[in-house]
C-alpha cells in the first residue's frame, strides 16, 4: 500500500506478513491493486520482494470492486443477508479485471511457475491462467464463506465462477462446510464431472481434458478442495501484548473510563456481515433489564471505515450511529458515556491496548469465513484472562470452542452469552482461556500458508 507520504509500504495484517518472507526466500513475486484509482506505477521491488502493481481505473473501482466484488459476491456469499445487485455491466468489469490479473500473472510467472491467487474478487482467474499457461501450478484461497446451491444458483453468472474455480489445482476454503458446498455445487452444475471424498474433509473433482493426458489422472485435470483455517502472526501478538508501553496503555484506558468493573469490546469493519448492531441492542436491553449496571460497565466498539459508497454500508453505518446516541442518551452519565464509539481504523499497538483492557471481547458477525479479531483477542490475553464471546456463524468458531459460543440471530441467547461472560468467575475464565491460548497457539498463519503450498506442490 502507499503511505500517507506516497512512499509504499507492506499492508498490515498477517497475511502479508505471512507471505512476504516466503516470497522473497523463493524469489517470489506479489501481484494486486494498488488500492487507488488509475494507479498504475511500474513494477518495483520492496524489501527484496518484486511487486507488479495492477491499475483499476474509476469506472472499474466502482463496477469491478464496489459493484460485482461487494455488492454481489460479498452478500450472496454471507447468506445472502443484503440483496446482491447483479447487473451485466458489473459482470463484464470483473471478468475484464480477472483477464488483466491472469494476463500480468502469465507475463511474469516463470515456466512451471506456482501461483497463488486469493479471494473472491479473482475467482475466474485460475482458468484464465490455465488456458494460458498449462504448465503453472495454481492454487486459489477463498477467504469468505462458500454458499450453498441454494444461494449461489441464484447467481446468473454460477457456471462461469465454478469454471473459473476449477482452474485451479488447490481451492483452499475456512471451514469445511465451504468445501462440501463447492464440490456438490461443481458436480450439481457439470454432471461430466468425477467428484469423490478425499481424506480430512477434502474433494476430489476430476474433469475431462479435452484432446486427452493433458495433465492427471484419466486424462483429466484434477482440482482438490481442502479445509485450511487462516489464522494470525501469533507471536507478534503475544509480545505486543508484553510490551511495557502496551501494558500500560491498556491501565490507563481503564483510569480514563472511570475504572468500571467490566469492559466489553467490539472491533470490526463496519460490515453488516458484523452482528455490530445485534451486539448493540442485546446490550441496551441487558441495561434496560438491570442485568448490566450502567455505573459499572461500559463498551467500546471500533469500527474500521469500510466500502462506504456501497449502499448497504451507509446504511449500516447510519443505524448503528443511531444506535450509539440512543443507547448514551438513555445510559450515560455526564463525562461517563456507557457506550464509546471509534469510527476509524487503529494502529495495532493500541488494538492490543484495548484487547488487554477488555474484559469481554464480543465477536458476534451473523456469518464471517473466519474473523482474525477473536484469534488476535486471544492471542494477546497472555495473563489468561478475559472473556470470548463467538458466533457460531465465524469460521473461527470450529477452533475456538472454549468461547462462550452463541447464535447471534436468538436475541434472548445473545443476551444470555452477554451476561453469562460478564458474570464469569476467575477460575472458569482462566480455563477457558488457556485452552483458547493452546488453540490459537496451534495456528499461526506461517503454518498456515506452509500447509497450503505443501499440498499445492503435492498436486504436481
Ligand atoms: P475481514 O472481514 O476484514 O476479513 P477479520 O478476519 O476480522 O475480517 O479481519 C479484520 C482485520 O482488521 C483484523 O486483523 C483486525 O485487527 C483489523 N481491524 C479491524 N478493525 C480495526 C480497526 N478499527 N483498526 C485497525 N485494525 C482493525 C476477511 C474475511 C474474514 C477472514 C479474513 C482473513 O471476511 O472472515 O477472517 O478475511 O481470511
Amino acid at each position: 500500500m502507499r503511505t500517507a507520504d506516497g512512499s509504499w509500504a507492506p499492508s498490515p495484517g498477517g497475511l502479508v506478513r505471512a507471505l512476504l518472507p516466503m516470497l522473497r526466500d523463493s524469489g517470489g513475486m506479489w501481484a494486486g491493486w494498488t488500492g487507488s484509482v488509475d494507479d498504475a506505477p511500474e513494477p518495483f521491488n520492496l524489501d527484496g520482494v518484486d511487486l507488479h502493481p495492477i491499475p483499476l481505473s474509476q469506472s472499474e473501482h466502482d463496477d469491478y470492486y464496489e459493484g460485482f466484488s461487494n455488492d454481489s459476491l460479498w452478500p450472496l456469499y454471507h447468506d445472502a443477508m443484503r440483496d446482491p445487485s447483479f447487473k451485466a455491466e458489473q459482470w463484464a468489469a470483473y471478468v475484464a479485471v480477472n483477464q488483466r490479473f491472469a494476463e500480468t500473472l502469465v507475463e511474469v510467472a516463470p515456466p512451471d511457475a506456482v501461483i497463488w491467487v486469493h479471494d473472491y474478487h479473482l475467482q475466474l482467474v485460475p482458468s484464465m491462467v490455465r488456458r494460458l499457461r498449462p504448465d503453472a501450478l495454481i492454487g486459489f484461497f477463498l477467504h469468505v464463506p462458500f454458499p450453498p446451491w441454494e444461494l449461489f444458483a441464484r447467481l446468473p453468472w454460477r457456471d462461469e465462477i465454478i469454471d473459473g474455480l476449477l482452474g485451479a489445482d488447490l481451492v483452499g476454503f475456512q471451514r469445511a462446510i465451504g468445501a462440501s458446498n463447492f464440490a456438490a455445487i461443481a458436480q450439481q452444475l457439470n454432471a461430466d464431472l468425477d467428484v469423490e471424498e478425499a481424506d480430512a474433509d477434502g474433494f476430489t473433482i476430476t474433469r475431462a481434458v479435452e484432446g486427452g493426458d493433458d495433465t492427471d489422472r484419466d486424462g483429466g485435470h484434477i482440482t482438490t478442495a481442502g479445509v485450511f483455517p487462516i489464522s494470525i502472526d501469533v507471536d507478534e501478538f503475544d509480545l505486543l501484548a508484553a510490551e511495557r508501553n502496551v501494558r500500560r496503555a491498556a491501565a490507563a484506558l481503564r483510569t480514563s473510563l472511570g475504572n468500571p468493573e467490566v469492559i466489553l469490546l467490539g472491533v470490526d469493519r463496519l460490515d453488516y456481515t458484523k452482528g455490530i448492531g445485534l451486539r448493540m441492542r442485546a446490550f441496551r436491553s441487558l441495561l434496560e433489564d438491570g442485568t448490566l449496571d450502567a455505573d459499572r460497565c461500559v463498551m467500546i466498539q471500533v469500527a474500521t471505515p469500510t466500502r462506504e459508497a456501497v449502499e448497504h454500508y451507509r446504511d449500516e453505518r447510519h443505524e448503528i450511529e443511531r444506535l450509539v446516541g440512543e443507547i448514551n442518551g438513555r445510559y450515560s452519565r455526564i463525562g461517563h458515556p456507557v457506550l464509546h464509539y471509534l469510527y476509524r481504523g487503529l494502529p495495532i499497538e493500541q488494538l492490543v491496548a484495548l484487547y488487554l483492557a477488555a474484559d469481554v471481547m464480543l465477536v458476534t458477525p451473523l456469518r464471517d469465513g473466519m474473523n482474525l479479531v477473536a484469534k488476535e483477542y486471544v492471542a494477546s490475553r497472555r495473563d489468561v484472562n478475559g472473556v470470548l464471546v463467538l458466533s457460531e456463524f465465524a469460521g473461527a468458531a470450529d477452533q475456538l470452542i472454549d468461547a462462550v459460543l452463541v447464535n447471534p440471530h436468538d436475541e434472548q441467547a445473545l443476551r444470555d452469552a452477554i451476561a453469562t461472560a460478564v458474570e464469569m468467575h476467575h477460575p472458569e475464565r482462566t480455563a477457558r482461556m488457556a485452552k483458547l491460548r493452546s488453540a490459537v497457539a496451534r495456528s499461526d498463519v506461517r503454518g498456515w500458508a506452509e500447509r497450503f503450498l505443501r499440498e499445492l506442490e503435492a498436486a504436481r
